[in-house]
């Protein structure tokens, strides 16, 4: 067992330098002091575990299930559905989807599993016990996350978006736009919906945000970046050798898994050699 701990204390001003290039967050001052959302807390976390995650799994949902992960992996020709043992990364059960189709999040809701599509405009369905098709439904928008509440999925597009809309039919029932004290918080990925807040993956950032979904404010900041460099970061290095680097790859934070039964984090990226099990504190 690998035991580590990371508190944070790097102001989110400093992340905000250091992320740099998001013309949405670099509005002036006097907007931001026109903006009533209080900056987001910096939530601090104990990372307890690492296990190890499949290097080829190109992660875009995560989710926990009767003690196994479920994870979907993207691009063509790769996408899948999987069923992971958490302790050892043993896949246990595992389905690849047509080669057109570009795998995204996934969730499971009263026993079904929800898989989305990037460009494909279809949500797939499946019986989580078995992964038994059970039919798919029409989404007009892109796919990136999905999480649910107690009676609605919820779907991110990469925008600052999120789509409440009702399992059975997909049909819309709200949408919430997310938004920090510096404006709207878009590339919205990875979801996962833990006591009663929207957590988010954000594309190609190293933090996860936790989210009110009434009023999708950004109320807290999961800020990774110190811990990913000193860790996955330097094991990417793989790439490396297969002469590419992480960017290319895509190789990015994605992935956010919800253990209740401990009240810990599954956490992990796309082509991430371990998913790291962490503690909010
Ligand atoms: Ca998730």
């Amino acid at each position: 067992m690998k035991r580590l701990h990371a508190s944070l204390t790097t102001a989110w001003i400093v992340l905000l330098f250091s992320c740099g290039g998001n013309t949405e967050n670099n509005l002036d001052q006097s907007s931001a002091v026109d903006n009533p959302i209080a900056a987001p807390a910096n939530l601090s976390y104990t990372v307890i575990n690492s296990y190890p995650h499949d290097t080829a799994a190109f992660t875009q949902g995560l989710e926990v299930y009767q003690n196994n992960l479920l994870e979907s992996t993207g691009l063509f020709g790769r996408s899948s559905l999987r069923r992971v043992d958490i302790q050892t990364g043993r896949i246990s059960k595992s389905q690849k989807l047509d080669s057109l189709i570009f795998a995204e999040g996934l969730t499971v809701f009263n026993d079904t599993i929800y898989q989305l599509s990037w460009e494909n405009h279809l949500v797939f369905m499946y019986a989580a016990k078995d992964f038994k098709p059970i039919g798919q439904l029409p989404w007009t928008g892109e796919g990136w996350g999905i999480t649910h509440d107690d009676n609605n999925l919820i779907i991110s597009e990469g925008s600052d978006k999120l789509y409440f809309v009702e399992p059975h039919t997909l049909k819309l029932k709200k949408i919430v736009s997310v938004k920090d004290q510096l404006g709207a918080v878009n590339n919205l990925n990875e979801l996962e919906f833990i006591d009663g807040y929207v957590y988010a993956n954000r594309w190609q950032y190293d933090y996860i945000l936790k989210i009110d979904p009434n009023s999708g404010y950004v109320v807290g900041m999961i800020n990774l970046q110190d811990f990913l460099q000193k860790n996955s970061r330097s094991d990417l290095s793989y790439l490396k050798r297969e002469g590419s680097t992480a960017m290319q790859s895509g190789a990015v934070l994605n992935g956010i898994a919800y253990n209740k039964k401990e009240k810990t984090l599954f956490i992990t990226g796309k082509l991430w050699p371990e998913i790291f099990e962490i503690r909010l504190q």
